[in-house]
């Protein structure tokens, strides 16, 4: 796998570590190699793709969300213009070609064609999709939710045993079948332990948008739903860690991070995101984002805070939870 080129943070000071990682992606940059040279390439998968629908796209995140087939299986497609990096202008300037627009005064706009591997699109494919795939990435009406603790028991939880999205995805890393490469940390204990590693959304080139999560190794908590004070150990040591791991490897405080659960979450099995502060991620809101320090203060003052309280949470128009919610009168 390709070292990460992280971005310098002007105003914190090098680790040993992450200056070599700088420097042998500066090297591989010399040798004409980069990091896009240095990465097998994988056979076009997507050439056969057929698109059958754009499900939401945006000007302004540079992204756009496809619903398609790939060899007559349902598939989501997202693509995503990466940010340009400082490391790679000196490139950028001097090996692209250029276009000129318009030149008006002291006011010139220009096309500019950068080497195809400065010029790269970060690519994700889902696929076989299922409904509630394609759903989940289409753009869509919110509508906030309030689930009592009554609520939770019955309406949302027999709703989320029978249609959450498989975690087959989470099984594999926790056994070192998928991603093993990417772990940054683990602490293997069965009741305290978890594996932290990139976020898929990140693409790992630059500290701005850092996207980690925790995922513990624990296989029955489901949300922040089924925490009782006696997970207080476990997520302390994931807080802990996670940052003790950040710092180490990416330079990153724990000033700079943002550390937090989604409630509700997509995935029922019990993760901690951490994102750089400052970086818009996707459900970072407060209508989403429970922030990890106060839902162990929370716990601390009640041990059953989380199986009483009324929660707030968002819920796209066609999501069934949402129908069940209306059906109950509850909305
Ligand atoms: P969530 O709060 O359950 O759902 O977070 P969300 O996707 O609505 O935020 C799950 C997190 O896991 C998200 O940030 C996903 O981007 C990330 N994620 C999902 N999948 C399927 C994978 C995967 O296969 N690998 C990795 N590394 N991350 C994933």
């Amino acid at each position: 796998m390709a070292d990460v080129a992280v971005k310098r943070d002007t105003d914190s000071v090098e680790t040993d570590e992450l200056s070599q990682r700088v420097k042998r992606a500066k090297a591989g940059d010399e040798d004409g190699g980069g990091e896009a040279g240095e990465e097998p390439e994988a056979e076009n998968i997507l050439s056969g793709f057929k698109t059958s629908n754009i499900l939401s796209d945006s000007a302004r995140e540079k992204n756009i969300f496809i619903h398609g087939k790939l060899a007559d299986q349902d598939a989501v497609v997202i693509l995503e213009k990466t940010p340009i990096r400082e490391d790679i202008l000196a490139e950028v300037f001097s090996g692209s070609s250029l276009k000129l627009e318009m030149r008006n005064d002291i006011y010139s706009t220009y096309r500019l064609q950068a080497p195809p591997h400065l010029n790269e699109i970060k690519t994700t494919v889902v696929c076989p999709a299922t409904e509630k795939h394609v759903k989940k990435y289409q753009r869509q009406e919110s509508f906030l939710v309030e689930e009592t603790g009554k609520d939770y028991q019955s309406i949302t939880l027999p709703y989320i045993q029978k249609q959450s999205f498989s975690v087959q995805w989470v099984y594999n890393i926790l056994e070192k079948k998928a991603e093993a490469e990417r772990i940054v940390y683990e602490d293997p204990d069965p009741k305290a332990g978890f594996v932290l590693l990139p976020d898929f959304k990140w693409d790992q080139k630059q500290v701005d948008d850092l996207y980690l999560i925790a995922i513990v190794h624990q296989r029955d908590i489901r949300s922040l739903r089924d925490l009782t004070s006696e997970h207080i150990p476990l997520l302390q040591n994931i807080f802990q860690k996670g940052k003790e791991a950040i710092l180490q490897r990416y330079n990153l405080p724990a000033s700079r991070l943002r550390v937090y659960l989604h409630y509700q979450p997509s995935y029922y099995h019990l993760h901690v995101h951490f994102t750089k502060l400052g970086y818009e991620a996707p459900g970072c809101g407060v209508e989403r984002a429970h922030l990890l320090a106060d839902v162990i203060q929370n716990l601390q003052s009640d041990p059953d805070y989380y199986k009483n309280r009324t929660l707030y949470f968002p819920l796209r128009a066609d999501d069934g939870l949402l129908s069940k919610f209306k059906e109950a009168g509850r909305l």
